[in-house]
This record gives C-alpha cells, sequence and structure tokens, in this order.
C-alpha cells in the first residue's frame, strides 16, 4: 500500500503530556500525509488535531527561509543574509565580546520548550563549551509540583497513564487532559464505564468537567484548604490506611495533630464548598475506593501551588492510595529518561558542569537581565523559546532588550521575539532532523528521522551549534569544545547505555526506526515503597523542605491568598488548538480567531456594569490590553479568563514567584494565575498597540 511512499518515524516534540509518534510520508522529496503510529503503545495511532496539521505546519507560507538580518531592531527591515555571513557576525560578536570582557558572562542563553528533543540539548552543550556564560535557568511550567513530590516522595515518577482505567474514583485536580493530554482520556472513560466515580475540581467548568460524574467549583489557590479538609472529614471517619501510614509514611503524627489545628467550617468557607459537598468527595474516596488524582500544571501556577501539591500528596497518603494498582497521584515524571546526557558534557577553560553557568531567574528575567553585571549581559541567543509572548514582565522585557548589542533567534517563524532581534536563523521541523524524544508523563520513547530535507536553507539547532563551534574556532582556536565533526548519528549513540538499551528491550537505538519503545518501569509508580526521600519514607514531615526554609508539612495558609472583590483574578488556561505560542498560524486557529476576548462570569459582569459583547479595558499595574467581553456562567465569579495563547495577556503579568521549584528546577516556578485585574467598559473599540 505504501509503495508510493517513503514511510518514516517521528515524534511530536512539543511540550505536550502526549510526545506522539508520527508517520511521515514523502513523495518526490515532498511530505504529503501524516498519520498517528499505531505501535505507540500510549498514543495509540491518534493525534491531537494540531498533530494531524502538522502538514499546514511544515509547508507554511510564513516560515522562515532564509537567515535574516534586521536593519533596526524592530523596525521590520529584514534583509536575507547568508550562514556564512550570519555565523561571521555572531561569532565575531562573541569574540569581541569575550576580549573586552575576560570571559563569555555577556552572552545569555534563553531556551525552554519549543522542542524537547534530545539533540536540542546541543544548545546548553555548545554553550558549556565556551566556558562560563549566562543561561535563563528555571521553569515557567511545572517547578512548584516537582518541588512538592520531590520533598514528599522524593523523585518524580508516575505510574502508567493506563492504571486510570483501574481506579474507583479519578479527581482530576486543577488539570484539563480533554485539551492538553487527549490520550489519557480514553484511560478516564474505561474507568467510567466501569462504575468509576470522575470528578473534576476546578474554578472553571472546563471540557473535562463536562465529562465528569461531579464538578467542583473550588475558589481558585485554596485547593489545600479543601485537601485539608478531606483529610479531616476522612481522619473522623475512620478512613485512614493506617497500616500504610505506619509502615510508609514519616511524620504523619505531626501532620494528624496539625490536622486538628484548622477547622472545618474555616476550610469549607475559604475553598467555597459546602461541608455536604465535602462529604461526597470524601465519600468516593473511602471503603477501599482506589483513588487517582491528576494534578494539573495549570494548578500549582500560583503562589501557594505547591503547598497545595503537598496537601493532595499527603491527603493520597493517609488514606493509602499510593504504590497500588489504580491509584496514586499523577503529576509528571523524569523515571524514563535515563539518558547520559553526554551532549551536553562539554565543558571548556577548566569550567564544569557546576561553575559554568551564570543563573539568570528564567520566570524573573527582565530583572535578571537589568542587574546583571560584572560583566552586563550583552548578547542574547533565543532558542526553542518564545520570550515575547510566553513571560511575564512584557514591557520591560521589550526595553532590556532594546540596549542589547546583539540578539540572535532560532525558530521556525517569525514570532515576536524573533521580531525584536538582530538575526534570526530558521530551523527545522521535527520532519527534517534526526532526534529522540521522551514524555515526562508516559514511558515510551522514540526516534525521529528526517522524512524530507531541510526546508529552504533552514538548519537543526544541532547543526547550527555544530557551524558555531567549528567558526569560533577557525576565528579563535580552542574557542569551543563542541565536537563539530561528531556526526548526528554518534550523538545518539552517547545518549544511551546499555543498561538503557535493556530496559527499553532493544540493543541499539536503531531499533526505534521500527517503532517507538516503552522503558521497563512499574506500571505502579511506588509500587515497592521505596520511597527516595531521607527517611526512606513518604514524608508528611519532610526536613528538606524546612532546610530549604518552607513548611516541613503541606500547610495552609489562609491569608497567602488575596481576596478583593474590586478586581479579578486572572486565569491564563491552555488552549485546545494551540500549543503556547505554537500553531496559533494554522488555519484551523485563524479561522476561529476574529477578535481578542475575555471570558466572565455575567453575574461579576453586571456587577461592574458590563454588558456582553463589550469592549473592556483590562489592566492592573503592570499595563492594559482592550479585550471584547464574552459572558459564560462556566467561569468562577471571582475569575476572568483570557486563554494562555492570547499574544498580548503577558503584559499584565510580572513575575511572582510560585512557593516551591528551586530544587528541581534551580528557581521558583511562576504564579501565572496569581495576577489580579480591573475591568472596565470603555465606549468604543479601541485597537491595542
Ligand atoms: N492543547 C494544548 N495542550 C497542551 C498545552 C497547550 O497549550 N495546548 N500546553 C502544554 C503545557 S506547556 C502544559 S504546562 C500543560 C498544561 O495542562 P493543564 O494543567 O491541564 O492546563 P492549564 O490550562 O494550564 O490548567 C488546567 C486547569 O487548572 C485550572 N486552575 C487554575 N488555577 C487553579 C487552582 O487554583 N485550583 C484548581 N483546582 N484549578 C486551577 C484552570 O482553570 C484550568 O482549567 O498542557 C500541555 N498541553
Ligand atoms: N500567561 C501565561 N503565560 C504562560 C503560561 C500560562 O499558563 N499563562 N504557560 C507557561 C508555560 S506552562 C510554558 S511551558 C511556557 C512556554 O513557553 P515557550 O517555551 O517559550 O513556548 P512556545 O510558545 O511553545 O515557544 C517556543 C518557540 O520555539 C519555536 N521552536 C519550535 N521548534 C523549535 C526548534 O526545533 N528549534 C528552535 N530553536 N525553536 C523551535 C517555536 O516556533 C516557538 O516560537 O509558557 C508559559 N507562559
Ligand atoms: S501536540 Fe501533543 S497531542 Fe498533539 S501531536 Fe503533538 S504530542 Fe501529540
Ligand atoms: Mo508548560
Amino acid at each position: 500500500m505504501n509503495q508510493n511512499y517513503k514511510v518514516t518515524r517521528h515524534v511530536c516534540p512539543r511540550n505536550c503530556y502526549s510526545s506522539c509518534s508520527m508517520l511521515g510520508y514523502t513523495r518526490n522529496k515532498k511530505l504529503v500525509k501524516i498519520t498517528g503510529d499505531q505501535k505507540h503503545g500510549y498514543t495509540n495511532g491518534k493525534l491531537c488535531p494540531k498533530g494531524y496539521n502538522y502538514l499546514s505546519h511544515v509547508y507554511h507560507p510564513e516560515r522562515l527561509k532564509y537567515p535574516m538580518i534586521q536593519n533596526k531592531r524592530g523596525s521590520g527591515e529584514w534583509s536575507r543574509i547568508s550562514w556564512d555571513e550570519a555565523l561571521d557576525i555572531i561569532c565575531q560578536k562573541m569574540i569581541e565580546l569575550y576580549d573586552r570582557f575576560g570571559s563569555n558572562l555577556s552572552l545569555a542563553l534563553n531556551k525552554y520548550s519549543g522542542n524537547f528533543g534530545l539533540l536540542h540539548n546541543s544548545v546548553e552543550g555548545f554553550f558549556n563549551s565556551l566556558g562560563q556564560t549566562s543561561r535563563a535557568i528555571g521553569s515557567p511550567c511545572w517547578s512548584s509540583g516537582l518541588d512538592a513530590s520531590f520533598y514528599d516522595f522524593g523523585d518524580y515518577k508516575n505510574s502508567d497513564p493506563k492504571q486510570l482505567s483501574y481506579a474507583d474514583t479519578i479527581i482530576l485536580w486543577g488539570s484539563n487532559p480533554v485539551w492538553t493530554s487527549m490520550h489519557s482520556v480514553p484511560f478516564i472513560y474505561e474507568a467510567k464505564s466501569r462504575g468509576a466515580t470522575i470528578i473534576t475540581i476546578d474554578p472553571v467548568y472546563t471540557a473535562t468537567a463536562k465529562k465528569s460524574d461531579i464538578y467542583v467549583q473550588i475558589n481558585p489557590s485554596t485547593d489545600g484548604a479543601l485537601a485539608l479538609a478531606l483529610a479531616k472529614i476522612i481522619q473522623e471517619k475512620n478512613g485512614m490506611d493506617e497500616a500504610f501510614i505506619k509502615n510508609y509514611t514519616y511524620g504523619s503524627d505531626l501532620f494528624l495533630n496539625d490536622l486538628e489545628s484548622v477547622e472545618l467550617d474555616d476550610l469549607s468557607k475559604e475553598c467555597g464548598i459546602s461541608k455536604e459537598n465535602m462529604e461526597k468527595i470524601a465519600e468516593t474516596m473511602l471503603y477501599g475506593r482506589n483513588t487517582m488524582i491528576w494534578i494539573g500544571f495549570g494548578f500549582q501556577r500560583n503562589v501557594n501551588g505547591g503547598q497545595n501539591v503537598r496537601a493532595i500528596n499527603a491527603l493520597m497518603a493517609m488514606t493509602g492510595n499510593i504504590g497500588k494498582k489504580g491509584a496514586g497521584v499523577l503529576y509528571a515524571q523524569k523515571a524514563s529518561m535515563k539518558f547520559t546526557n553526554s551532549i551536553i558534557q562539554y565543558f571548556n577553560h577548566g569550567f564544569t558542569e557546576e561553575d559554568c553557568v551564570r543563573s539568570l531567574h528564567m520566570n524573573d528575567f527582565a530583572k535578571a537581565l537589568q542587574e546583571a553585571n560584572d560583566p552586563p549581559i550583552k548578547m542574547l541567543w533565543v532558542s526553542c523559546r518564545n520570550l515575547l509572548t510566553q513571560n511575564p514582565d512584557q514591557n520591560l522585557l521589550k526595553k532590556l532588550m532594546q540596549d542589547l548589542e546583539l540578539i540572535v533567534t532560532v525558530d521556525q517563524f517569525m514570532t515576536p521575539t524573533a521580531n525584536l532581534s538582530d538575526i534570526v536563523l530558521p530551523t527545522t521541523t521535527n520532519f527534517e532532523e534526526w532526534d529522540i524524544v521522551p514524555s515526562y508523563w508516559h514511558h515510551w520513547i522514540g526516534v525521529n528521522e528526517p522524512a524530507i530535507d531541510p526546508y529552504y536553507e533552514s538548519k537543526s539547532d544541532i547543526e547550527i551549534a555544530r557551524l558555531l563551534a567549528n567558526r569560533l574556532n577557525e576565528l579563535r582556536p580552542g574557542f569551543s569544545t563542541f565536537p563539530y565533526e561528531k556526526t548526528i548519528e554518534e550523538f545518539i549513540e552517547d545518549e544511551f547505555t546499555d543498561e538503557l538499551y535493556e530496559y527499553m528491550g532493544i540493543t541499539n537505538w536503531r531499533d526505534l526506526l521500527e517503532g517507538p519503545k516503552k522503558v521497563d518501569l512499574p506500571e505502579i509508580a511506588w509500587e515497592d515503597k521505596a520511597f527516595e526521600t531521607p527517611s526512606g519514607k513518604f514524608e508528611f514531615y519532610s526536613e528538606r523542605a524546612l532546610q530549604n526554609g518552607k513548611s516541613p508539612m503541606a500547610h495552609y495558609d489562609f491569608t497567602r491568598i488575596e481576596k478583593t472583590k474590586e478586581q479579578f483574578l486572572l486565569l491564563t488556561n491552555h488552549g485546545q488548538f494551540n500549543l503556547n505560542s505554537q500553531f496559533q498560524n494554522l488555519d484551523l486557529i485563524q479561522k476561529d480567531r476574529k477578535e481578542p476576548i475575555f471570558f466572565i462570569h455575567p453575574s461579576s459582569a453586571s456587577r461592574k456594569g458590563i454588558t456582553n459583547g463589550s469592549w473592556v479595558s483590562v489592566s492592573n499595574d503592570n499595563g492594559e490590553i482592550k479585550l471584547k467581553c464574552v459572558f459564560s456562567a462556566k467561569i468562577h465569579p471571582a475569575v476572568i479568563i483570557v486563554q494562555a495563547d492570547h499574544i498580548l495577556v503577558n503584559r499584565l503579568i510580572t513575575f511572582t514567584p510560585t512557593d516551591m521549584g528551586e530544587v528541581a528546577t534551580g528557581h521558583e516556578g511562576m504564579a501565572f494565575n496569581s495576577t489580579f485585574v480591573n475591568i472596565e467598559e470603555i465606549g468604543e473599540i479601541q485597537k491595542n498597540n
């Protein structure tokens, strides 16, 4: 059937739970069809709408074709240059800066999640190969939840998502898988068809809530209060798993003591859920009903996100819902990522992994740029990142970027970030390059092979790293230790060990060309109860947390969450048809995107004298945007929603740290969901500028 096509294997390398395996069909050097890969045991040959639209992404008329230079930053006057010219300008600047400051510290890298493929770590590898450089460190995404897992369990492990199908109760707690993680939804349905109760806890009646048996509209950021309330109710009903607590946990007495000091009434009032309803939720977890809780990433992007995750973990430990079939906490995993990471281990000038990086806070990047001195940042390299839509502090960031001497952005499209750069370098998609891609959710790993030649003059991140290293060393021998003569195959080979091959049931990474492989990890996380905490137990009480200046136990701070009737909490939830700022130029999205909108509960709008369909100024101390109002009874009355893909929304958001995140990601996370705004109807339609 496929005689007329060359069929190649791919993985979608986006920052997405699914990391889908795909097949590319190429005829006459043109990619003509993309399907899901049936051999992937988790995604099972199915893709999301973005996945099925990859052809339009690859051959999008706006794709960058050539290296370009901008006359004056932000002028839009771009001219095509050759790769040689681009490399010369970049490398000469790097060497000049080195000579000026005696190090490469004035050179900064900002890279995050455009592509999670392993070979894209070549960018970090290249930077390491220069000696000391400055680096945006941290994550805007999942930091506080990771630290909470670290304090409680000692590591980041997930059960196989299939375990959802064996649960008696599934709580989708601040996660919206129907939009953001669709391949796990069939497991939820499977559980439901076996009689399981599905509960969604979210300030918004989401597409996921719609599919659930029980929807709980919680006051935002008060999930810790609800978790502790459930713990209290379960304790009162003698629903604790005493054997689990005794054998496998540490600090339960202290936790249970602490629990006594909070009143159920206060907790109920705080989270906005009546005691009767809390009892109903607790009932679904009692009498041996195995419960799985999926804690979303959106959930923990607020000022008390880490503590709230710890409270849920504690609830699950006291009910013994850990390490057994159909039970457990799902958040994210790193256990399958047993790669050597050789690609980043090229150090230079005597520096090592420990001291080659000057860390700039990724989420407080504007301030980090402003404060870096000795030497100041003069050159910025942006890769896999759309800083000027995804980061907070947009206005300051833009202003500070204007002061830099050289900004280079590597991307497939002329993003707002690329637009404020001096040089843009066009890069390949996952249909034009080799790669290896794991997942932070399931345990499968796949290979990505090129189906077609690179689009026009685009090059992969690793190819660019090689070219840079080569050119730098021509100009100044020894400047970079990045091995530009090494082949892509060798880079890949070096990421694997015999142990990892064994885990994957293969003998060579090329076996992945036959289909993705699942790493042989326990289906049930922590089934062995070998927790990796200092006590070797699940830690209700964590000395590590205490040492890091946190409450040693899950703690709900009643004073932490602002309550104001005047302002609204701004939630910027992730959209169904985009992936952060990516895919927004697809027709699929464009056809629905007529005007910039926000959602508000009709009762809140009428309180503010705002009518449905009117234009509204949404503002706070950080800035203002103008949006059209759409009434929605699905939204919590204290909240307004602007989808996270709105390219201007981060003008309203300033760096606000989450309560945890430093251990796992180097800096605190970003509390995007702890932003307050004012709203006011404006008479006529005024354009945002
Ligand atoms: N289609 C699509 N898929 C994606 C992405 C995308 O942009 N589009 N992005 C990917 C990435 S980078 C990420 S991080 C994940 C995000 O995946 P999710 O975490 O599933 O998505 P979010 O929309 O960030 O947040 C989920 C829900 O959390 C709720 N929420 C916010 N604050 C609170 C709170 O205080 N308490 C409770 N209980 N709920 C709260 C929001 O209302 C929202 O419905 O998805 C990944 N997958
Ligand atoms: N207000 C608000 N802001 C948010 C969030 C929110 O919920 N609300 N969510 C946050 C979260 S969870 C995340 S994860 C971040 C995501 O922030 P980013 O990691 O900046 O994510 P993307 O928007 O996907 O931008 C990635 C860029 O990489 C480019 N790219 C794709 N493939 C490649 C490649 O192979 N090489 C190179 N060099 N570039 C490539 C894409 O074209 C795109 O321009 O956003 C955060 N920002
Ligand atoms: S965006 Fe996610 S669900 Fe869609 S194809 Fe990529 S990995 Fe799969
Ligand atoms: Mo994310």
